[in-house]
């Protein structure tokens, strides 16, 4: 418990570099985030230059947010150098469900690249491990157990995976971790899932093991939305004190605030 909650730490020590091939929405967002937290951005979508970038970076974000098929094309380029690297992917699976071409591309990336974690809301999570589950563009629609689609998710997919919403839930499957930290504001401002994915790649690049590694990214993060709100009330303004809540929180204040749970599975 007391490396999770310190694991920011080692992420401002090594300042990893996070190639992210992500959603024109959040580009902007996820560069201010990374920095916040102390780990330094990069953006690259070209096909002509995405392993070459990816084989400098400490970690890779796939997100499909706004995917294009060359995009898909730079994802998998990227992917197979990360893997060659072996440095951790985070695919963030947004909207997959909405439309058939997400799915099929979702589908199209997971069978090319070995990715470390994936990261979704509920509805993203159990659409790519096949189960039942509605999207509404790239929202999910409210759902029943986190814990079981994403102890099904992570059987069907073979990949640890970390289900976000009103608490979240990290398991490889043998593992689980729930976070029941965050705050309902992080749903009014766009970006704060592909952030967190982000943020996971960070401390990824920063902490070996993965599980405990996406607990300390999932847990510094919604402690810094705590903290956040403490200063706002509304999306205009808990979208800045999020980046400096990121900036400023530390372990001690993730140690105090943390609400988390671990458990093994049989
Ligand atoms: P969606 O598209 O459904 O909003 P997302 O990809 O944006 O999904 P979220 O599930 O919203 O991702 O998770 C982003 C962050 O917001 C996580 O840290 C999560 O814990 C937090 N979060 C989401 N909903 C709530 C809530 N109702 N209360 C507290 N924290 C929340
Ligand atoms: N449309 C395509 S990608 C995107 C939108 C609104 C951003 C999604 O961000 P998040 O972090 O999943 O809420
Ligand atoms: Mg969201
Ligand atoms: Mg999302």
């Amino acid at each position: 418990m007391s490396e999770i909650t310190s694991l920011v730490n080692k992420v401002r020590e090594k300042q990893p570099l996070v190639h992210n091939i992500t959603n024109q929405v959040v580009i902007n967002y996820t560069a201010n985030g990374l920095y916040a937290i102390g780990a330094a951005p990069v953006m690259a979508n070209a096909v002509e230059e995405a392993a070459d970038m990816a084989n400098n970076a400490d970690a890779l974000l796939l997100n499909i947010g706004t995917l294009t098929t060359v995009q898909v094309d730079a994802m998998i380029l990227a992917g197979k150098a990360a893997n060659q690297k072996g440095i951790p992917v985070v695919f963030d699976p947004v909207g997959v469900g909405a439309t058939p071409y997400r799915s099929a591309m979702a589908k199209k990336i997971l069978d090319n690249v070995q990715v470390s974690v994936v990261r979704g809301n509920a509805a993203e999570v159990g659409l790519l491990a096949g189960l039942k589950a509605v999207m509404r563009g790239v929202d999910a629609e409210a759902q029943g157990d986190h814990q079981a689609v994403a102890l099904q998710a992570t059987k069907q997919l073979g990949i640890p995976v970390i289900v976000t919403g009103e608490h979240d839930v990290i398991t490889d499957g043998s593992k689980v971790f729930v976070i029941e930290n965050g705050h309902p504001l992080l749903t009014k401002v766009t970006g704060t899932g592909c952030l967190l994915s982000s943020v996971v790649a960070a401390f990824l690049a920063a902490h070996e093991n993965v599980l405990e590694a996406c607990a300390g990214a999932v847990g510094f993060y919604g402690v810094a939305a705590e903290v956040a709100a403490s200063h706002t009330s509304a999306p205009g303004t808990f979208q800045v004190a999020f980046l400096d809540a990121l900036y400023h929180v530390n372990s001690d204040v993730v140690t105090d605030t943390i609400k988390l749970t671990e458990r093994f599975i049989e």
